[in-house]
């Protein structure tokens, strides 16, 4: 694929698609942008950037005899393939890329990629600090919320990039190629854009597509599908982690006890009591960091290092504060019942739970039953409120209370919650009903807990 001489319209303008219009301005291509929320004003989407200035900007419908002048299309990763604008592209022949395979064409130097249903902001975040303590330059970028075209242009072929890869970003790669890579897991999540389990499998599979010879995919051996997965694999490597098997060959957890193993002599590489990180599913991330920067030669001590001190990241179970001895944690990036199941296992207390949001068609059953008798109450908020309560029911669960906004649900945990309790928002549903963003909501949800006053001493 060559981008020379073609014009490109690059479509959505929330981050990827400013980024990606500014990358491609700064490499001469000639852009529009277009824009599907009419909502989203001219003026707002050029007060974005400076350089988009002269950009023509398409909002709304885009017809036929506006597509005609462009041979691609950029779309971002929010834009599903199956909407009729995109269809209509196809039709009349423009190149679909995705806002990553851009970055990808551009960019020098070597890639990691991560994907997975859950785990993949904390894995991303310490393979990045791994790589800071060993090569010079490393860039983290992708779904983490830093787009990659925003860097691609900074690398050079001594950079690092690690970058966390979603399914949306998945769809639309051709050439995108780590030299290692990493699925997590994988489990029921945006099943009303990628419609099948099938599908959603696949999608994320692809990230080895153009992987080969000296090139490594890190695999969850406790995932069954990505156990046969690796089996299956020609060229790439499969390296697996295990947090239940002792492995002749990987990394696995045994007592407490991450050991690396080859040919099956084992070396321990660090207690799960000496990491900042806790729970079953980090200890994963964990090994999945180790493996993914083992394959790209950085030595054992220099990873065990960051391993130590790594604190991991906002939103994901994310302590706030303790006010009157309850508890409070934000876990917005439980937005699928199978991250949340991590959240309320975390848990070691009586817990009220808030949760609730934008519709992804998910089953809430399994969630329910990860409650395991911890939960004092069910706290709902947002478009799923409903279809939650009677998953709840369904199972036996009647302590619910709904409420209508995220202040409403957190003020009422904050009256009702005891000293030794704990208040838990993760939600095990996208933040999009309400909420910019997940961030958004998690930011919300830890000022509205710092308004219930900190105790002395401690700061935000
Ligand atoms: N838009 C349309 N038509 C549509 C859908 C969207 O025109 O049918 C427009 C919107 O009106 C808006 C723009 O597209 O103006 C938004 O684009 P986007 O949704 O792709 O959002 P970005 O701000 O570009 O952020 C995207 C990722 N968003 C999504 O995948 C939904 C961010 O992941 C990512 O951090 C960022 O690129 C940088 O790479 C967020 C996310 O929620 C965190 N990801 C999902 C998840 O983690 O579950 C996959």
């Amino acid at each position: 694929m060559d981008t020379k001489g073609k014009k490109a319209l690059v479509a959505g303008t929330g981050i990827s698609g400013i980024a990606a219009a500014e990358l491609l301005l700064s490499k001469g291509v000639d852009i529009a942008l277009y824009e599907g929320n009419t909502d989203i004003t001219e003026e707002q989407i050029r007060a974005k950037s400076e350089c988009l200035k002269d950009v023509p900007i398409i909002r709304g419908d885009l017809k036929r005899d506006e597509i005609e002048q462009f041979s691609i299309a950029v779309l971002s990763p929010g834009i599903p393939l199956d909407l009729p604008i995109v269809g209509r592209m196809c039709e009349m022949g423009v190149e679909i890329w995705g806002e990553i395979e851009l970055a990808y064409h551009f960019a020098k130097g070597k890639v990691i990629a991560v994907t997975g249903t859950n785990g993949k902001t904390t894995t991303t975040a310490l393979t990045g600090k791994i790589m800071e303590n060993y090569f010079p330059d490393v860039k983290v970028v992708g779904n983490i919320g830093v787009p990659y075209t925003s860097l691609a242009a900074q690398t050079t072929d001594e950079t690092v990039t690690v970058a966390e890869i979603s399914s949306f970003q998945l769809e639309t790669v051709h050439e995108f190629c780590p030299q290692a890579s990493a699925i997590l897991n994988i489990t029921p999540d945006h099943l009303n854009r990628h419609h099948t389990m099938e599908n959603y499998i696949r999608i994320k599979e692809s990230i080895t597509k153009n992987q080969g010879e000296g090139q490594v995919c890190v695999l969850n051996y406790e995932d069954e599908k990505l156990r046969a997965f690796g089996q299956k694999l020609s060229g790439v490597k499969a390296f697996y982690f295990s947090s239940a098997h002792r492995l002749e060959t990987g990394l696995y957890l045994e007592d407490g006890v991450i050991y690396l193993a080859k040919d099956g002599k084992q070396k321990p590489v660090i207690r799960t009591d000496e990491l900042q990180l806790l729970g079953r599913h980090n200890y994963e991330n964990v090994m999945a960091a180790v493996a993914l920067s083992l394959a790209v030669g950085v030595p054992l001590p220099k990873v065990v290092e960051v391993l130590r001190t790594f604190q991991g990241v906002a939103h994901r179970i994310e302590y706030v504060a303790e006010i009157a001895g309850v508890r409070y944690y934000n876990d917005s990036k439980g937005t699928n019942p199978d991250a949340a199941i991590q959240g309320i296992r975390a848990m070691d207390r009586p817990t009220y739970l808030i949760g609730g949001g934008y519709d992804k068609q998910s089953d809430y059953g399994e969630w329910i039953d990860a409650f395991d008798g911890k939960v004092r109450e069910l706290v709902l908020i947002g478009e799923t409120k409903d279809k939650i309560a009677a998953a709840a029911r369904e199972k036996g669960f009647t302590d619910i209370v709904m409420c209508g906004t995220l202040e409403e649900a957190a003020a009422y945990c904050h009256r009702q919650a005891k000293e030794g309790e704990a208040v838990l928002l993760s939600p095990a549903c996208a933040s999009w009903d309400m909420f910019k963003s997940y961030e958004q909501r998690g930011d919300i949800f830890k000022k509205l807990v710092y308004g219930y006053g900190l105790p002395e001493g401690e700061t935000k």
